[in-house]
C-alpha cells in the first residue's frame, strides 16, 4: 500500500504527534508522565491555568504539558511573547476555551476564525462604537449604574453586613454593558439572586473550560448531564438575547448604542449588513465579553486595595483632589485619574481576568528563532506568567505595586510585556470601555468607603475561563471626607 504523506511530505501521522512543532520532543515538560492522563500528577480540573503557572517557572519561557489526554505548548518568556505579536507571521488561534465557545457565540467577535468573512464585516461595523465619542456618550449610563452600586453599598454598610464584591461587581458590569450596548435593564441589584442570562452564562463558562480538562474519548460519556444542562443554558441565552432584539425592533431603533450599529448599520464601503442569527451571536458576545473580565478586574483591584490601605489613601486622596466634590464626575475627569488607573494596571499584571490567549503561525517559521513552528501550529500565551517574568519585573513581582506603571518605569520595559487585552488585530475592542468603566467605579468607591478586609481571608482564584477572587467578601466604613 503506498504510504500517504502530508504537505510536508511527512508520513501521515507524524503531523498529529508533533503538532506542528517538529522539534517538539526538545520543548521541556514537567516529569512524572504518566501514560494516558499525562502531567496530572498535583493538576486539578478546576485550576488548569494555576497548575501551569506552578509549573512555568522551573520548565522556563516555552514549555509543553500533557494533560487529560491533551499536549499543549505554553510560552511565557517576554521574548518570545513579543515575537509571537508579529502579525506577518502569526495570528490568532481559535482552540481551547474560545473553540469551546463556538456553540454559544458561534461566528461572533471574539469567537470567529481570522477568515470567516464576518468578523472584518462586524469589526468594521461596530468598531466606531468604541471610539471616544462613543465612549464619552456612554459615560453618563455608566455614572447612573454605579450610582445602583452605591445605594446598594450604603445599604450594607448601614446595616453591618460585608459586601459580595464578585457578586457585586458581575452586577454591576452585565448592567453597564447591557444599559450602554443594548438600552436594556437586567434589574440585578433589584434580584436576590442573579439573573438567569448570569446564571446561564456561567453555566456555558464552566462548561467550555470543563471540556478542556476532560479526555476527549471520555467527554462524551463524562460530561453527557453536563451538556444537557449546557443546551438548557444556550438555549436560555439565546431567549434573552432574542427578546431583547425584538423589543428593539419593534421601538423602531435606540440611542444610536451598539445594537442599533448590529441591526442598522451598513458597512461603510460594502454596505453589507449583520444577519440576524449574526446579530444574536454578537449580543451574546458582547454580553459575555463586556462584563466578566471587567467584574473579575475590579474585583480583584477592591482585594489589593483592601490590603494595601496605604495605596487606597493615596488613591482616595487623588480623587479628591481630582474631582472635588462634583457630584457627577465628568468624562475627561475620569482619564484624570493616573494613579487609580494604575491600580488597576497592576491588577491586570498580576491577575489578567482573560489569562490567556492563543497564537498560531500562519507560516512555516521558528519562534524566537529557537523553535521551529509549521504553518497552523499553535501555542498558549501565558499572560499571567508573562506578567510574573524576573526578568522583567524582577524578583519581587509577586508584590501588588501600582508604581510599576508610572511613566518612567513603563519607559524602560520592553514592549508586549504586559498585554492583559491580548495583541494584534484580535486584541479586546473593548479595552477603553472596560479601563473606563472600572476606573471611574473604583474613583466612585474610593472617595466613598475605606475597605476593609476580613483579616482571615486568602486569596483563591476561580477559574472558568475568566478569573475571580473567590467568595471575596469586603467591610465597608464610610469616609467621612467623601461623597
Ligand atoms: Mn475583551 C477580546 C481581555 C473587556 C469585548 N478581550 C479580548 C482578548 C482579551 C480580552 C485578552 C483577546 C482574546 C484572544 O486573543 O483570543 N477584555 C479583556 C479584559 C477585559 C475586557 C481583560 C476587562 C478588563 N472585552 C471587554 C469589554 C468588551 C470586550 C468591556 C466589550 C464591551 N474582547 C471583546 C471582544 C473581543 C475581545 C468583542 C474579540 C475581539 C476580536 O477578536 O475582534
Amino acid at each position: 500500500m503506498a504510504q500517504t504523506t502530508t504537505a510536508t511530505g511527512l508520513p501521515k501521522g507524524f503531523r498529529d504527534a508533533d503538532q506542528g512543532w517538529p522539534e517538539l520532543h526538545r520543548i521541556p515538560h514537567p516529569p512524572h508522565r504518566l501514560p494516558f492522563l499525562g502531567d496530572v500528577i498535583g493538576a486539578s480540573r478546576r485550576t488548569p491555568l494555576q497548575d501551569s503557572l506552578r509549573h512555568a517557572p522551573a520548565l522556563g519561557p516555552v514549555f509543553r504539558r500533557k494533560a487529560f489526554g491533551k499536549e499543549f505548548v505554553f510560552v511565557w518568556g517576554a521574548r518570545q511573547v513579543a515575537d509571537l505579536a508579529d502579525e506577518t507571521r502569526f495570528a490568532k488561534h481559535v482552540g481551547l476555551g474560545v473553540a469551546n465557545l463556538r456553540p454559544v457565540a458561534g461566528d461572533g467577535l471574539f469567537t470567529a476564525y481570522n477568515e470567516e468573512p464576518n468578523w472584518q464585516l462586524a469589526h468594521d461595523v461596530l468598531a466606531p462604537g468604541f471610539s471616544r465619542e462613543a465612549m464619552a456618550g456612554y459615560h453618563p449610563m455608566m455614572l447612573a449604574v454605579a450610582g445602583r452600586l452605591t445605594d446598594h453599598w450604603d445599604g450594607a454598610l448601614t446595616a453591618g453586613r460585608p459586601v459580595d464584591v464578585p457578586g457585586d461587581m458581575t452586577k454591576l458590569t452585565l448592567e453597564t454593558i447591557a444599559r450602554t450596548g443594548f438600552g436594556h435593564d437586567f434589574g440585578s441589584f433589584e434580584r436576590d439572586r442573579p439573573h438567569p442570562f448570569v446564571t446561564a452564562m456561567v453555566g456555558t463558562l464552566g462548561y467550555a473550560q470543563r471540556l478542556n480538562t476532560v479526555p476527549a474519548p471520555l467527554a462524551r460519556h463524562l460530561l453527557r448531564g453536563a451538556a444537557r444542562r449546557n443546551a438548557a443554558d444556550i438555549a436560555r441565552l439565546d431567549a434573552t438575547v432574542d427578546e431583547l432584539i425584538a423589543q428593539r425592533r419593534a421601538s423602531g431603533g435606540g440611542e444610536g448604542d451598539l445594537l442599533d450599529r448590529m441591526l442598522a448599520t451598513a458597512h461603510p464601503r460594502t454596505g453589507e449588513r449583520l444577519s440576524a442569527l449574526n446579530v444574536r451571536r454578537q449580543v451574546i458576545t458582547f454580553l459575555v465579553a463586556g462584563h466578566e473580565t471587567t467584574s473579575g478586574a475590579l474585583s480583584f483591584a477592591l482585594h489589593y486595595l483592601s490590603r494595601h490601605p496605604e495605596i487606597a489613601a493615596r488613591a482616595a486622596a487623588e480623587v479628591d483632589a481630582v474631582w472635588g466634590d462634583a457630584a457627577r464626575p465628568g468624562y475627561d475627569q475620569v482619564a484624570k485619574l493616573r494613579h487609580v488607573r494604575r491600580i488597576l494596571d497592576e491588577s491586570l499584571r498580576l491577575w489578567p481576568t482573560a489569562p490567556a490567549y492563543a497564537r498560531e503561525a500562519t507560516v512555516d517559521t521558528v519562534l524566537a528563532g529557537e523553535h521551529p513552528m509549521r504553518r497552523g501550529a499553535w501555542t498558549l500565551v501565558l499572560t499571567a506568567m508573562l506578567h510574573r517574568d524576573p526578568e522583567v519585573w524582577g524578583a519581587d513581582a509577586e508584590r501588588f505595586d501600582p508604581d510599576r506603571f508610572e511613566p518612567a518605569a513603563v519607559r524602560t520595559r520592553a514592549p508586549h510585556t504586559f498585554k492583559p487585552f491580548g495583541t494584534g488585530a484580535r486584541a479586546c475592542i473593548g479595552r477603553q470601555f472596560a479601563l473606563h468603566e472600572a476606573t471611574l467605579v473604583l474613583g466612585l468607591l474610593l472617595r466613598r468607603y475605606r475597605l476593609v478586609p476580613d483579616p482571615a481571608y486568602r486569596l483563591r482564584v476561580t477559574e472558568r475561563l475568566t478569573l475571580m477572587p473567590e467568595a471575596l467578601r469586603l467591610h465597608l466604613e464610610r469616609r467621612p471626607t467623601g461623597r
